[in-house]
């Protein structure tokens, strides 16, 4: 039996799934899971980078007490964030993580060298106050001038298992430095915010085998395997296990990428207006999507409630808390609050307006506000691709949500096909089987995908009338 194992590392936890492939179904299993936590140091937000290569070794090994040794594996993680190395290879700083506030007080500044209109004419990369270059600006200068090496994170974490560096193209897209156009670095963004075009490594494709594991980690793990880099960003991959890549995709979890797989990057005024983002995607695409707050409120709110409840006991008490009031959820107020409830209690208190007070009432208003800006998304996307879409795939943890799936439906009054729940591990997992040519292509693998997971589907009230 051929295994391919896709370490999916997300903003609050990483998983280790171990996939094989028998008479067309794709065949699952979790081995091993792990907690991924900011660490709070100096007034600054970071990413324990250690702890994460030390997990992401251990789910390996897991690999070899189970006896099921893969063929190759592939790293996918969030986006953006990224790690400096010095001359001899090491880390300049732990990385920042992107809810880090570093950033706000640089964007004028690298805004007063490029207006945002050119910035998003050569990338087509939305603004977020988190994107690489306001990061990359905000480095000391001593810093700056020591590094020689640019990572993203899952770069940095396949360069740990095989010693060879590269930047994958898809989470590369989404530093804002490079051209829509060529997929490469544009050089006269990189003189504007002042950074070394050396740092940088090839640029690779999903799908490219960059080395074995490094021989010191052979002998650990007792085996050796071929590292393939995925698409390394999550909602890259997260796009590419889709069910129906044609419809409206919306890929749920710490985040909501709300958009559509297209051939060409939409640089237009209106795009940049609505703030959709042209992310690389596998083989040329483009992710046109929106970036949505996202379930990362939900998880706040519980964190607030210092975990009494459950994600699915939130859902029960919303059913029966129903509360009509929404809020922006895109509001950077809630990209980082002190204290999620009462950051929303104060948004409606601000309006004079009726505000959630029972714990069912905060979630309902969560939920029904996300379903809002879902509804007002898809109405921005259909006007600036001028297409009518009837169908939205939700993938990803959250479309097991079904209150949030179904305020989606009657919202939309479209049809929502909810799964697979773990599409980015698939996607992950496809880019490897189609580079060892187990699978033909994507199309196949769409086949595989519809005939290896279960959906579910809702219609809106509206939608059955
Ligand atoms: C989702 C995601 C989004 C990206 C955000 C920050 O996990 O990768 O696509 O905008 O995290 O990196």
């Amino acid at each position: 039996m051929d295994y391919y194992l896709a370490i999916d590392i997300g903003a609050s936890s990483g998983r280790h799934m171990l996939f094989f492939l028998e008479h067309g179904i794709l065949q699952m299993e979790e081995i091993y899971r792990f907690e991924n936590k900011m660490i709070y140091k100096d007034g600054h937000v970071f990413w324990d980078i250690d702890a994460m290569y030390q997990h992401v070794k251990q789910g390996i090994m897991r690999c070899k007490n189970i006896g099921k040794i893969p063929k190759s594996l592939g790293i996918d993680t969030w986006a953006v964030d990224y790690v400096l190395l010095d001359q001899n290879k090491q880390l300049l700083h732990q990385p920042y993580a992107y809810r880090d506030e570093r950033t706000l007080s640089i964007i004028d500044n690298v805004h007063q060298r490029i207006t945002k209109e050119q910035l998003y004419q050569k990338t087509g990369i939305q603004f977020q106050v988190f994107n690489s270059i306001y990061q990359l600006a905000s480095e000391a200068k001593d810093v700056r001038k020591q590094a020689k090496h640019f990572l993203m994170i899952p770069d940095y974490l396949h360069y740990c298992l095989t010693g060879n560096m590269v930047n994958e193209y898809t989470n590369m897209s989404t530093t804002q430095l490079l051209s829509a156009t060529t997929g490469e670095l544009d050089e006269s963004i990189l003189q504007v915010v002042d950074i070394q075009p050396s740092i940088f490594k090839q640029i690779v494709a999903p799908g490219t085998y960059i080395g074995n594991l490094k021989k010191e980690l052979v002998a650990e793990f007792g085996f050796d395997t071929q590292i393939i880099v995925p698409a390394t960003h999550d909602s890259a991959c997260a796009y590419m296990g889709a069910i129906k890549d044609d419809a409206i995709l919306l890929s749920s979890g710490t985040w909501s990428l709300l958009g559509v797989i297209q051939n060409r990057a939409n640089t237009s005024l209106a795009a940049m207006h609505e703030n959709f983002s042209n992310e690389g995607g596998y083989e040329g695409t483009y992710r046109f999507l929106k970036n949505i707050m996202g379930l990362w409120i939900i998880q706040e709110v519980a964190r607030c409630y210092q975990y009494e409840y459950s994600y699915a006991k939130l859902v029960k008490l919303a059913k029966q808390h129903v509360f009509t009031g929404t809020f922006d959820v895109n509001d950077p107020r809630f990209l980082k609050p002190k204290h999620m409830v009462h950051e929303i209690q104060n948004y409606f208190k601000e309006r004079n307006e009726k505000t959630p007070q029972h714990v069912g009432e905060i979630a309902y208003c969560v939920y029904h506000s996300l379903a809002h800006s879902y509804k007002q998304a898809i109405d921005e996307l259909e006007s600036i691709t001028d297409k009518t879409y009837t169908t939205i795939n939700v993938v990803g943890g959250g479309c097991k949500n079904e209150l949030l799936n179904e305020l989606l439906a009657t919202l939309t009054n479209k049809e929502v096909i909810a799964g697979p729940s773990e599409a980015t591990a698939i996607g992950n997992v496809l880019c490897q089987c189609i580079a060892d040519h187990k699978i033909q292509d994507m199309k196949q693998a769409q086949q595989i995908i519809k005939q290896s997971f279960e959906i579910t589907h809702y219609k809106g009230e509206a939608y059955d009338k």
